[in-house]
């Protein structure tokens, strides 16, 4: 087989680069090591910036998030048992975040891909990767027990952050910086109405941190910060529904509507950024190059942001014949990566406890709360981060 481009994994990254490379009359085929279902079962993100957004509309796949999208104009910061309002759209001239979840961006791709007929090979296993330093590198994988291989000119790491690809960067190449976090967050998905459904709410609580988030007017997204060693089947739905209560106010906790979950899964936090994001004709995306806590909701909207500077250079290799663009690939993504990295790990350090920092630690995040509610310049601060920074920030 052949094609011009090979993407690794059918994730968001992987599917919104084969939409948009479509879009612009680039061949390219997509191997995914699960199948179709499984992918779509991974409950994940929910938040979506307005630069994401608009690549779905440009990639031909908005009118999912177009119908049942929810604009959040304000995010909702609760600590020493009350809750602030951060103005988001109000700091930041009008700029708003979506709720709608990952999984629907997924499963809009999906449908698209499928309906214009693009190949994707699901269910691949043994997916390897081959001559990447060269001009012809090529993709091997098993399907049905069959052994097939594609020649392309240019090979799309797409495969997150446990995947193949990141794994063919030479190790004297690669350079990897990762912070690890003593606890991890066990969320809860539930077909109840969002207990604050005009804004996010950030906890910060000495029982540790909560967050409250929203798929719909009728589906509810929860998370708790919880200790790596806990097991779900140690999380019953009503130990979770009178933990998160601990955590809230005393007004949302009582408007809270409890339900049985539909989904319930524990996630680790890490940070993590793997450079550089190019070696040879092989270009990392998404979770294949970088982690973040989930605390910023940042990860699928690096993830879409890679999508588009990778789409944009690989569209100039084929059709403008000119290298320009992927030989600054990995350092235009780096830029936006190290921002959002460095976001995410604030907001976490801010919102969750640190058994090590003790009562002063946890004095002291109160008081930067406090300064941050209070201060037009640091709400100001969270909220120009959490819209995402505008795609030429430090370029004015
Ligand atoms: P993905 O991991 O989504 O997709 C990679 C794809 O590659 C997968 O389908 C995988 O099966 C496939 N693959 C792996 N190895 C392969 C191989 N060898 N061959 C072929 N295919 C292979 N972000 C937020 O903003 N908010 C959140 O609340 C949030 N929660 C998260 C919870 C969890 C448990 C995880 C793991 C991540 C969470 N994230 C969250 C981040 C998440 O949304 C990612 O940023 C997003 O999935 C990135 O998309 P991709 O880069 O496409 O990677
Ligand atoms: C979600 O809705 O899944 C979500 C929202 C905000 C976050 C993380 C996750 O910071």
């Amino acid at each position: 087989m052949q094609t011009q481009v090979a993407i690794i994994g059918a994730g968001p990254a992987g599917l919104l680069l084969g939409a948009l490379l479509h879009k612009a009359g680039i061949d390219n085929i997509i191997i995914e090591r699960q199948t179709p279902e499984y992918v779509l079962g991974r409950i994940r993100a929910g938040i979506l910036e307005q630069v994401t957004v608009d690549l779905l509309r440009d990639a031909g796949v908005g009118s999912g998030v177009d119908a049942a999208g929810t604009p959040h104009h304000q995010i909702d910061l609760v600590f020493q048992n009350k809750r602030y309002p951060i103005m988001v759209s109000e700091l930041t001239q009008g700029k708003v975040v979506t709720a709608y979840g990952q999984t629907e961006v997924t499963h809009d791709l999906m449908t698209h891909r499928a309906n214009l007929g693009l190949t994707s090979f699901y269910s691949a296993d043994e997916v390897d990767l081959h001559d990447i330093e060269s001009k012809t590198p090529r993709v091997s994988f098993s399907k049905d027990g069959r052994r097939q291989e594609i020649s392309c000119s240019l090979i799309a790491g797409c495969d997150g952050f446990h995947g193949v690809s990141r794994k063919h960067i030479p190790s004297n190449i690669l350079k990897e910086f990762e912070r690890v976090y003593p606890f991890g967050w066990i969320g809860v998905l539930a077909d109840v109405p969002p207990v604050s459904p005009h804004a996010i709410v950030y906890a910060n609580s000495d029982r540790g941190f909560a967050l409250c988030s929203m798929r719909s007017m009728t589906r509810s997204r929860y998370y708790l910060q919880c200790p790596l060693s806990d097991q779900v089947s140690e999380w019953s739905d009503e130990r979770f529904w009178d933990e998160l209560q601990l955590r809230l106010d005393p007004e949302l906790s009582a408007q809270l509507i409890m339900g049985p979950s539909i989904e319930k899964s524990i996630a680790p936090l890490r940070s993590y950024v793997a450079e550089p994001m190019r070696h040879g004709q092989l270009f990392l995306a998404g979770d294949a190059a970088h982690i973040v806590p989930p605390t910023g909701a940042k990860g699928l909207n690096l993830a879409a942001t890679d999508v588009k500077y990778l789409s944009e250079a690989m569209i100039e290799f084929f059709t403008a014949k000119s290298s320009r663009g992927i030989d600054h690939y990995s350092d235009r993504c780096l830029k936006r990566v190290w921002r959002a990295e460095r976001f995410s790990w604030w907001l976490t350090s801010l919102m969750h406890r640190f058994p090590e920092t003790g009562e002063f630690g946890q004095r002291i995040q109160e008081a930067e709360l406090d300064y941050l509610v209070h201060s037009r310049a640091l709400s100001t601060s969270l909220a120009e981060n959490y819209v995402g920074l505008p795609l030429d920030f430090g370029h004015q």
